[in-house]
């Protein structure tokens, strides 16, 4: 046997400085659970482990920085996303309002109930959105990986980003599309159930496939006006303006 005594007193070392090693890199990527009571900033270098986010008034300003489990939003409270990363999921309660921009990600779900609100305006959310109760939900950009579920009384308003998704819609939700070009087919599609396609006001084309059967009749189509009617509408609303001025400065 070439195994020698005299060499375990150095094993034991190492092995001691590797665990050492491996604690301290533990230690360091363990993120305690946080509760903002009041309006701060999220930035880049900060780590938490659960979000919770409490009062009406609360603004939070989420720039950068990691959360490894989930951000909840309570009472009328807010989060402002624009950059870092969500490594679970936002759960929007009460009347909490998530508005997220370019350059956040969400890497699971984001959930919203009761009177809450979900902006989409940029930014990546990998799996699902599912809104419940009196919620309002508006896609004007970003992206869903997963499915879209409109539910309940949630009502949604889609006009950009990217499509995805598979939209489910029950209950008495309402989705309201803004597009130009729009058609609403009741087969068809990705799934058999349906499909929207159509362009956006940028004139770039998106489909946006139904999950179920009676998704469409929850759906409603709103033409964007060209930018010529846009300018005669707005002319026409300047000379009504001054009719009435002219009407009542006697
Ligand atoms: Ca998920
Ligand atoms: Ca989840």
């Amino acid at each position: 046997m070439s195994f020698r005594i005299e060499n375990t007193p150095f094993v034991y070392r190492a092995g001691f400085v590797v665990f050492f090693v491996m604690l301290v890199s533990v230690t360091a990527s363990f993120a305690a659970d946080i509760t903002f009571t009041s309006s701060t900033t999220v930035a880049a270098g900060d780590n938490y482990g659960n979000v919770f986010i409490r009062n009406d008034g609360t603004v939070i300003e989420m720039s950068g920085g990691t959360v490894t489990k989930d951000i909840a939003l309570y009472d009328a409270s807010k989060l402002n996303m624009s950059g870092g990363t969500i490594e679970y999921d936002i759960n929007i309660h009460n009347s909490g309002i998530a508005t997220v921009f370019s350059g956040a990600a969400i890497l699971d779900d984001v959930y919203v109930y009761d009177s809450g609100t979900l902006l989409l305006r940029g930014g990546a959310i990998s799996d699902n959105l599912q809104a419940y109760g009196s919620t309002v939900v508006e896609i004007g950009d970003g992206s869903i990986g997963g499915n879209l579920g409109i539910h309940d009384s949630c009502e949604t308003a889609i006009h950009g980003g990217s499509t995805d998704y598979v939209l489910w819609a029950d209950g008495n939700s309402e989705v309201f599309i803004y597009g130009r070009n729009l058609a609403i087919a009741t087969s068809g599609g990705a799934y058999g159930y349906g499909v929207v396609t159509g362009l956006w006001a940028n004139w770039a084309p998106f489909q946006i496939d139904f999950d179920t059967s009676s998704t469409y009749t929850h759906v409603d189509l709103i033409e964007v006006p060209e930018p010529a009617t846009m300018g005669m509408l707005v002319l026409g609303g300047l000379a009504m303006l001054r009719r009435r001025k002219h009407g009542t400065s006697k």
